[in-house]
């Protein structure tokens, strides 16, 4: 007979020990980024959000760690682990901010990924160790201003030329758009969706900063605009043609936002559960109510749902198993709990809960971001909707 495992006293947010069936080295990149996210992080982050800022450094910083190419093979720079590691990384990485986690997404699922997947040798050669050790920063450029959920519409065009190809279209809403040394950017080519690799500097080739965020302020969002730009015959990505290029981009990046957001419902259900412990009413904590009880049980109760669906996905993608939907219902519901979490948590804090001394606002402004990008939680909705049922129903 086995003894049953205990709950883990200094960990609030494992109910049910599933991090004990994490291989060592999952556990050890949990331990690495969380200490990262404790000490460096934490204490600056609300500057930064306050100000509108990416602090700069921790993209360095990042890069320092391993955050950067999780699961790229060694021989590029990568750390060639697992889609659990990644994940795991992700929501450590989200519990300190959901911008932090973007930065990491695109990096990692948008443009080493696709580099990887779909470049030419050179490309990887050129980018992938850059971008691994983080001195070399990308975005990804799919979304545009007419075509958001919809990026098979996109008008953004590539003309061949004698030597190369021209670019002509903008695209909007790109995280890192400013700060990139490389972006990976879908036009459609003779009316079929392909990938370039452009750097920054080439002509031709613009971006802006997009201000008036009130959600992920601290990241960097922006426009790509080209304008004849010309890029040489080797930008173009060889390996994939059509919507499926960018799209397995987003499962990949979709899958790493189901881990994130458990770790931004994490932040706030640790703070109201300390809160709730701490602050007294009527003579008594308000965590002794039972209304407070019943908030903190569903929190809990949903975060461990959510751990137990994002851990199954993450198993079907280590076994080459997984489909697109399987990583649409994570990211649905997990960003939707989070979220809920984060309303619940802003509740239990009472007037506290709208200051920046807790970081339950930013973290539910932020969620309002990630609900959208990536697919929205409606899209995510009508691509289960249409698995189940075989009837598509966007149009
Ligand atoms: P549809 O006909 O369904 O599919 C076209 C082709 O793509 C294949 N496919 C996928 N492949 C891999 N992964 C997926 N998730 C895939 N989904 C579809 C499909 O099999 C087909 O392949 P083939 O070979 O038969 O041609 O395409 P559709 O035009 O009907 O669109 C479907 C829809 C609406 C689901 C899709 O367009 C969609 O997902 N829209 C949402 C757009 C979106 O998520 N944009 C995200 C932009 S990037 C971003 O937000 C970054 S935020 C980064 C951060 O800061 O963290
Ligand atoms: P729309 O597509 O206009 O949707 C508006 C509303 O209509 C939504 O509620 C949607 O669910 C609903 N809707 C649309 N179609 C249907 C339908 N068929 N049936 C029912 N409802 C529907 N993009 C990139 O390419 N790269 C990035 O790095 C990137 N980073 C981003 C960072 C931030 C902070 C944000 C906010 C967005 C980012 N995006 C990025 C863009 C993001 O992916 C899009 O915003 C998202 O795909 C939704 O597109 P949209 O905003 O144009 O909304």
């Amino acid at each position: 007979m086995t003894t049953p495992t205990k709950r883990p006293q200094n960990n609030p947010f494992d109910y049910l020990n599933l991090e004990s069936q994490y291989p060592e080295e999952v556990r050890l990149v949990r331990d690495t980024i969380r200490s990262f996210v404790d000490e460096e992080v934490l204490p600056i982050i609300e500057k930064h959000y306050e100000a509108g800022t990416f602090p700069m450094h921790l993209g360095t910083k990042m890069g320092e760690i391993g955050v950067f190419g999780i699961t790229t093979p060694t021989e590029y720079g990568g750390s060639g682990m697992s889609s659990l590691c990644y994940g795991v990384a992700m929501q450590e990485l989200e519990r300190g901010d959901s911008g932090l986690r973007s930065f990491a997404s695109v990096q990692n699922s948008l443009v080493m990924y696709p580099i990887y997947q779909y470049g030419s040798e050179e490309h990887r050669k050129t980018w992938l160790p850059r971008l691994a050790n983080g001195s070399a920063i990308g975005c990804f450029g799919l979304t545009e201003p007419d075509f958001g959920s919809n990026p098979g519409g996109m008008l953004t065009t590539a003309v061949k030329t004698n030597n190369g190809y021209t670019l002509n279209g903008a695209k909007m809403w790109i995280t890192n758009g400013t700060l990139a040394d490389v972006a990976v950017v879908w036009a459609k080519l003779d009316g079929v969706i392909r990938g370039f690799v452009v750097e920054k500097g080439t002509e031709g080739f613009l971006t802006q900063e997009m201000k008036g965020k009130h959600s992920l302020r601290a990241s960097v969002t922006g426009e790509l605009i080209f304008q004849d730009c010309h890029v040489p015959e080797s930008a173009l990505m060889p390996n994939v043609e059509g919507l499926r290029g960018p799209l397995g981009c987003l499962t990949q990046a979709r899958y790493g936002i189901a881990w994130g957001a458990i770790g931004a419902a994490m932040a706030c259900y640790e703070s109201a559960l300390n809160y709730a412990k701490t602050r007294i009413q009527f003579d008594r904590p308000i965590g002794g109510f039972q209304l407070i009880q019943e908030k903190l049980v569903w929190m809990l109760n949903e975060i461990t749902k959510a751990q137990l669906l994002a851990y199954r996905v993450a198993q079907l993608k280590d076994d080459d198993a997984h489909t697109p939907q399987h990583v649409s219902m994570a990211k649905r519901n997990n960003v939707w709990m989070a979220l809920e979490v984060a309303r619940l948590a802003r509740d239990i804090h009472g007037a506290n809960g709208i200051l920046s001394e807790y970081p339950i606002m930013r973290h539910a402004a932020n969620l309002e971001s990630v609900k959208t990008y990536e697919g929205t939680h409606d899209i995510h909705t009508l691509i289960l909707g249409a698995d189940i049922t075989g009837i598509q129903g966007f149009a």
